[in-house]
């Protein structure tokens, strides 16, 4: 089958099953044209939330659809590849955060929404790339010393902004923490008209050479906000399909061709259509998990966004 009879078929199962399909910014091209909504994980597990659809499915990694089960327990969500995991998330348990507690005893987990169910349900609050500033001043001083998990650079990007002790953990992700400084020194030189804007995920060393540090979503509003018309992005590649198509008269180049996450672009048309046809791999956290960790997400959803 070609792939637009694909689509079309994954179009009308999408109406028969009553589901909604959202696709993370980081997906292919494929899969982001055909969704519902694209998007960082919290505004799509939020739009999940919201929708009255019975059927959600998501296109991204296992935590993410963790997100919309804690948020919506009443759906079915459907993650197309269950072997699409995210290997920053894995690199906390909640043993792991049991450890770091009784190493800064008093200390309040600040768990990045990269992070399963169970290691959210361990954590007091959660926060994401783009709202981790906030999350970091609403707390009282008595909360110190914050313990960011499992980002290093997040955590970096946030002790540079507050003026409040912070710790953290010594994860990282792969697809953004291989980069150096020399990398950016190199697409500015190739391209020196150009802004450049990076994620928080990326080294401290990339950061300070940026002109904006933002999330996927405030990768979109720099976007359409800059009068640069070049914009050097370093983040996962698959951004670069939404921020191309909002902005027809911009050239998006990225950090480097390899800013790719292989969990991320596991998930193809036919495990979409297969995951519709069959309601399965579906995810559901375990309701004393659900309940646990529903309460550091609530408490990250009264903060605004930096
Ligand atoms: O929270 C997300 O979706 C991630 C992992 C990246 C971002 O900045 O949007
Ligand atoms: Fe995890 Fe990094 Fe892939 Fe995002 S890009 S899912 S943080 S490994």
């Amino acid at each position: 089958m070609d792939r637009e009879d694909l689509k079309r078929e994954i179009k009308s199962l999408l109406i028969r099953r009553r589901a909604l399909l959202l696709a993370h910014n980081y997906q292919t091209a494929d899969v982001q044209e055909i969704a519902h909504h694209t998007g960082d994980s919290l505004g799509l597990a939020q739009a999940a939330a919201e929708s009255d659809a019975e059927v959600i499915v998501f296109a991204g990694v296992h935590f993410m659809a963790e997100s919309v089960s804690i948020l919506a327990p009443e759906k079915t969500v459907l993650l197309p590849r269950k072997d699409a995991g995210c290997p920053m998330a894995d690199m906390i348990t909640p043993e792991g955060v049991a450890d770091l507690r009784k190493r800064y005893p008093g200390g309040t987990v600040v768990a990045y929404v990269n992070t399963s169910a169970a290691v959210k349900a361990a954590s007091d609050i959660c926060c994401t790339s783009g709202n981790a500033v906030n999350v970091a001043r609403s707390l009282p001083l008595e909360a110190d010393p914050l313990i960011m998990i499992p980002d290093q650079n997040l955590a970096q990007f946030v002790a540079g902004r507050v003026d409040r002790k912070i710790v953290w953990h010594d994860g990282f992700c792969y697809v953004h923490h291989r980069y150096s400084a020399g990398d950016v020194l190199e697409a500015r030189n190739r391209h020196p008209d150009a802004v450049f804007v990076t994620h928080p995920e990326c080294r401290p060393e990339v950061q300070v050479l940026a002109d904006r540090i933002a999330s996927t979503s405030g990768m979109f509003t720099f976007a359409r906000e800059t009068r640069s018309r070049k914009i050097i992005v370093g983040t996962e590649t698959g951004v670069l399909y939404g921020l191309r198509k909002e902005n027809p008269d911009k050239i998006f180049i990225p950090l480097s061709e390899d800013m790719i996450c292989e969990d991320m672009k596991l998930t193809r048309l036919e495990d979409i259509r297969d995951a519709l046809l069959n309601l399965e791999p579906a995810v559901k956290v375990p309701e004393e998990t659900r309940v646990k960790a529903k309460k550091p997400l609530d408490r990250m959803l009264a903060v605004p966004r930096d």
